[in-house]
């Protein structure tokens, strides 16, 4: 039986399991990125682990996120991922130099390669060949390391694309469809293979804003097969020798298939405030927009601003829509500088802002309340921009730049006939990315060899081992799609925190319930509850380590989202699976004990555990862990379990990494 693509790069890479969908695969990494916030604790866990150098072929510290500084704290937090990058041997990109998976695309990104990011949008670079998977930070230090990356081997799903986009409709319309008909939950444990006619019609950005978006699937990964494309691209970003032909065995069999007919999609957005809330843009259009904002891991390529530009040539915006161009990258605005093309948008009324993640999080470009902002970014939880009940749209750049000049929603194909002059601008990519490289510090160039740690920067607190008696209150009781925007906000206030692990834990699930954070201290102890995906979207393991840092021992959830579940474990709280009945009639205040010994359980691969609900009911809680994932439960983490590991192994001249 043929291979998938998937399948082909994750064989080159395996040391240890069997490709089998749901078993637990260890896989090399070729290649590591961290970013600004969640790279302060990859750092910090990487010199708790004894490590010294990084091992993997490349690895590469952005710093994207809050590139504003507005707090010396995140200025130290730079100075000490610089200090880290040098000292550890990682290419440094300095603070505004662009968002971590433009830059990578731009600079690194090879077919092939395995990719560990962390961040929940590494798999960008999937649009190239490359085998890119978002995880936790303590994940990233181990693989930096050169300890393998254990992940649950996905199913591979197989999306065939057909035909051609039409005039107007986008590579966002293409991952737009795909959430509207498969929802924020419709890729865990998957990863989306894209396949057929249909691939070769579409270039590497427009791939890439694909496989970006994949995230929002919830999905393991997204890839394509690499072609002429690709080596167009590669060609044009002066890394051509790099090219290796990718494709997937003819007689592959992948698990599902999806076909996307592209000639068969138009202009689509996603309504406030749910990513797959997707509805074609007609249907609501003519609402005000106050705010319009190109940018973004998604859509803030070279080859996403320039289309504003040429629809917004010689026009201006409406005067009541205020609209912001935010690069994913310092090249793409040098490059549209020296071509003319600042000038022109600037003269349209469009403002700029540096190359940074910022209004995606909600730094700066916050939206005005009860106001309608548009986007095209690739999230719109609840409250992400920085002001609680907002009103988030995404949608392709066109239709933005088609809003900008409305000020309103508008389809731009109608615009196009209203204004007789308008045509569809297309994707043009430019001969060569030839930006300077002034803002990357190769590790040869480095200019510290030991770490600066500010005031801020903390220490990463360690658990005890496992309790075998776990009891105590349920201190929340949560819906379905809780987002880890929801555990761990990300927004100025308290991003500045993120190397601060007891002052972060204080904003612990504040955006649900303010009061959380010093019930869960007062209690000393106790469970959350939740409904189905709980913990999607962001990779940022805080929002597993401040619950640990308050006390609580386990998540009762209906179901988990990968990244996240993977990071309850490394920090040693229990994810436990409960049907739909239980979380129907678990109340927040219930007294929860686990009636079974956890720890003897957790270690003897125990699978389904007794909860009695106080002291009344009972009903069941599935644990579904691999030996691995239970190992490091009963060691309290994976940092101590890493670091056990090491005990065991040391006079053996082994790397702590080594699993
Ligand atoms: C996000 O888009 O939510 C972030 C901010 O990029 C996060 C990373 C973080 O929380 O630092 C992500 O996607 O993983
Ligand atoms: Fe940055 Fe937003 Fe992309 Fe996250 S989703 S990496 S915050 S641009």
């Amino acid at each position: 039986m043929g291979q998938t693509l998937t399948e082909k790069i994750l064989d080159d890479h395996l040391v240890e399991g069997e490709l089998e969908p749901g078993e637990e695969i260890g896989i090399e990494i070729d290649q590591v990125l961290t970013q600004d916030t969640t790279g302060t604790m990859v750092w910090l866990q990487f010199e708790a682990l004894d490590l010294d150098e990084v091992q993997t072929e490349l690895a590469a510290q952005y710093c994207d996120h809050q590139t504003y500084q507005f707090d010396f704290k995140n200025t130290d937090d730079h100075r000490f991922l610089r200090s880290a990058a040098g000292t550890f041997g990682a290419h440094f990109s300095r603070p505004g130099n662009g968002i971590c998976h433009q830059v990578h695309k731009e600079h690194f990104a090879a077919p092939g390669k395995t990719l560990l990011g962390s961040d929940s949008h590494t798999p960008t670079p999937g649009g190239m060949g490359e085998l890119a998977i978002g995880a936790g930070g303590l994940d990233i230090a181990v693989a930096m390391g050169g300890g393998p990356y254990y992940v649950e081997m996905p199913e591979v799903t197989n999306v065939r694309l057909e035909g051609e986009l039409p005039e107007w409709a986008t590579a966002k319309d293409v991952i737009l469809e795909l959430l509207r008909r498969l929802s924020v939950k419709g890729g865990v444990g998957k990863v989306f293979e894209y396949t057929g006619p249909g691939v070769e019609n579409l270039t590497v950005p427009e791939r890439t804003t694909i496989t970006n978006m994949g995230t929002e699937l919830g999905a393991t990964s997204s890839i394509f097969p690499t072609d002429e494309q690709t080596k167009d691209f590669l060609k044009r970003v002066g890394r051509e020798d790099e090219y290796v032909e990718l494709q997937p065995d003819d007689d592959a069999e992948y698990a599902e298939e999806i076909t996307v007919d592209l000639s068969d999609l138009e202009p689509l957005i996603a309504k406030p405030s749910m990513p797959d809330n997707v509805v074609p843009v007609r249907e609501v259009a003519g609402e005000s927009v106050e705010q319009v904002i190109v940018g973004s891991c998604t859509n803030g390529a070279y080859e996403d601003i320039l289309p504003v530009a040429k629809m917004l040539e010689g026009r201006e915006t409406a005067k009541h829509t205020e609209t912001i161009i935010a690069p994913g990258s310092k090249q793409a605005s040098e490059i549209l500088a020296r071509q003319g093309w600042t000038a022109e948008l600037m003269a349209a009324g469009v403002n700029f802002s540096e190359a940074t993640c910022g209004a995606c999080i909600g730094i700066g470009h916050v939206p005005a309340s009860d106001s309608v902002s548009l986007r095209t970014f690739n999230r719109n939880f609840e409250g992400r921009s920085g002001i609680e009940d907002d009103s988030v749209y995404l949608c392709s750049p066109e239709v933005a730049a088609a809003a900008a000049i409305k000020g309103e929603i508008v389809d731009p194909r109608d615009l196009a006939d209203e204004l007789g002059d308008m045509d569809a601008p297309g994707l043009e990519m430019p001969d060569e990315y030839n930006g300077s490289k002034a803002d990357l510090i190769a590790p040869d160039e480095a200019i510290d060899d030991e770490l600066i740690k500010g005031p801020n920067i903390g220490d990463v607190p360690l658990k005890d081992p496992l309790d075998p008696h776990l009891e105590g209150g349920v201190l929340l009781k949560m819906t379905d799609n809780i987002t880890t925007d929801h555990i761990i906000p990300a927004t100025s206030d308290i991003l500045k925190y993120r190397s601060n692990v007891p002052k972060l834990s204080e904003f612990t699930l504040s955006r649900v319930d303010e009061s959380f954070a010093q019930r869960a201290l007062d209690a000393d102890g106790g469970f959350l509850v939740a409904g189905e995906n709980y913990g999607q979207g962001s990779s940022r393991e805080h929002a597993a380590l401040c619950p640990m840092y308050l006390g609580i021992e386990g998540v009762l959830a209906q179901s988990f989202a990968r990244i996240h579940k993977a990071n309850l474990f490394n920090f040693g709280l229990v994810p436990l699976t409960i049907d739909e009945e239980t979380y129907e009639k678990i109340e927040q205040g219930d007294d929860v004990e686990i009636v079974d010994d956890v720890g003897e359980g957790v270690r003897d691969g125990k699978e389904e555990f007794t909860v009695r609900v106080n002291d009344d009911w009972e009903a069941t809680a599935r644990l579904d862990a691999s030996e691995r994932e239970r190992k490091i439960l009963a060691a309290g983490g994976k940092l101590s379990y890493t670091r056990q590991q090491y005990d065991e192994k040391s006079g053996s001249g082994a790397s702590p990494a080594d699993d």
